[in-house]
């Protein structure tokens, strides 16, 4: 979507370090980190939220997860533990409307959240 902050990260029209591309999604830090280790992962593709991605795309989820635990191992907080967040819409706390995964780890994460 062409005014999208994460479509533009995604694309590359918006220099951003790369933790992890292949053709379905990029990893990246997060602006405003709120653990040692807090990561971005998003679909190239655009999709609003969770809400858009009908049963033919399940795979992507698949996929994502399958990313966040190669990145949680790759940043070291696979043994003690991390979390993996979806925020969809205006109540669960989502502010940009391009579908994505928090992976928060390296502190005693508290529940529950805010
Ligand atoms: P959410 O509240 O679930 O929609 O999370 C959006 C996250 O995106 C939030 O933690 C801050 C992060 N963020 C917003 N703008 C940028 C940006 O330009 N670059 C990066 N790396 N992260 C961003």
């Amino acid at each position: 979507m062409k005014e999208c902050l994460f479509c533009k990260i995604a694309n590359k029209e918006i220099p951003s370090e790369f933790l992890y591309e292949d053709d379905k999604v990029v990893a990246f830090k997060d602006i405003d980190p709120q653990a040692p280790v807090h990561i971005l992962i998003i679909p190239k593709a655009h999709y609003d939220s969770i809400l858009d991605i009908v049963d033919k795309e399940g795979d992507l989820v698949g996929h994502i997860h399958k990313v966040a635990t190669k990145l949680a191992k790759d940043w070291g907080v696979a043994e003690k533990g991390f979390r993996l967040v979806n925020n969809c819409g205006e109540d669960g706390g989502q502010s940009v409307k391009h579908l994505h995964y928090h992976l928060l780890g390296g502190r005693n994460l508290q529940w529950p959240p805010g």
